[in-house]
């Protein structure tokens, strides 16, 4: 059931399935391999916010464009602490740090960035980071540390992404994937959907991460949040429809993967949301902020589950 010889053709031809069809499928597979009642919680914290050098046309805290984020220092161990501690408290079980790095430089900075997971994964709680490219030496000082997973998307197609990131490459990400799976971390690898592409790029993209072996442990998928200043601030509403498809694809092609509903759930409503859960999601970001950008409060995210009947994972 589970292989890595995905093409885009093969997911396209799940991708159009009549939408019941589809979700039958992709909860047959879900439930094959996972508990469909239960719904895990990740909190992101922004440790290095803004002032970023690369393109990339959907972020917020790229130097290039004017958005109103500012450019901010590494933020002090304690208050990461507090931060992981108030996500546990609410009943995260995934803390993930992330950084406006191009790549992770060897110095001081990491360091700090090294004892901050383990001091995380003290808490006991799984730690993610996402810090840009990484070498393999580095992944390894990484997993050395107690981190348990490293976030790093291909965010959509090979075809699209020259539109949309200029500064880095494809391949560069495959190599940085390459490098966290060879340190023994989990891959956590995903997308984002909304920039414009079409249901082609996105079974592309989609194709790219079932090829990956072993299959990312995470697989976000990113609703694009529009930011006023970037290049992609004026790009149309994607249908939600589109949006349960693409999940439902990313479930089928990486069964066992967490599919976490990431960026972009203000946007949807609770019933897109439900869909998406149907279509094999068990995953969501908790808390009022992602990065940068707003997210729904801790209670009206245990306000949606009570609706649909859902139980977050302790
Ligand atoms: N700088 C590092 C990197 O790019 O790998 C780590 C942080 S970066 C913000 C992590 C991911 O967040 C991006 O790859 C992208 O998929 C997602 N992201 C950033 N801005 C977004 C937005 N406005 N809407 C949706 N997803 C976004
Ligand atoms: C991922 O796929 N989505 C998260 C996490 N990995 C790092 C980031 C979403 C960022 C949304 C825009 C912002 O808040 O700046
Ligand atoms: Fe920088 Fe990451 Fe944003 Fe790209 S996505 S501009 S690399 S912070």
């Amino acid at each position: 059931m589970i292989h890595h010889d995905w093409t885009t053709a093969k997911v396209e031809a799940l991708y159009h399935l009549p939408l019941t069809e589809l979700l039958f499928r992709a909860q047959s597979v879900h439930r094959h391999h996972h508990d469909p009642e239960t719904v895990q919680r990740c909190t992101l914290l922004s440790i290095k916010t803004g002032g970023c050098p690369e393109d990339c046309a959907y972020c917020p805290q790229s130097a290039r464009y004017r958005t109103g984020v500012e450019r901010e220092e590494l933020m002090k161990p304690e208050a990461v602490m507090a931060a992981a501690r108030e996500a546990r408290a609410n009943g995260s079980t995934r803390f993930c740090m992330g950084a406006a790095w191009r790549e992770v430089q060897d110095g001081a900075a990491f360091d700090a960035v090294l004892r901050m997971v383990e001091d995380v994964a003290g808490l006991g709680m799984e730690v993610c980071t996402t810090l840009g490219m990484l070498t393999a030496d580095q992944a390894q000082r990484l997993k050395a540390s107690g981190l348990t997973a490293y976030n790093h998307n291909l965010d959509t197609s090979p075809e699209f992404y020259p539109g949309i990131i200029t500064t880095r490459t494809y391949q560069d990400r495959l190599d940085t994937l390459r490098h966290v799976q060879s340190a023994g971390l989990s891959v956590c690898c995903g997308g984002i959907v909304g920039m414009g592409e079409s249901a082609r790029d996105r079974c592309a993209m989609l194709a790219q991460l079932g090829s990956l072996d072993p299959h990312p442990e995470s697989l976000p998928v990113n609703v694009l949040v529009r930011t006023a200043g970037t290049p992609l601030e004026d790009a149309d509403d994607l249908d939600p429809i589109e949006l349960v498809r693409t999940v439902a694809c990313a479930r089928l092609v990486a069964p066992k993967a967490r599919v976490r509903l990431s960026a972009g759930r203000l946007a949807l409503t609770a019933e897109a949301q439900a869909l998406c859960f149907v279509a094999g999601a068990n995953s969501i970001f908790s808390g009022e902020k992602l990065l940068t950008s707003p997210n729904p409060s801790v209670d009206e995210d245990r306000q949606l589950m009570e609706r649909l009947g859902l139980r977050f994972q302790a």
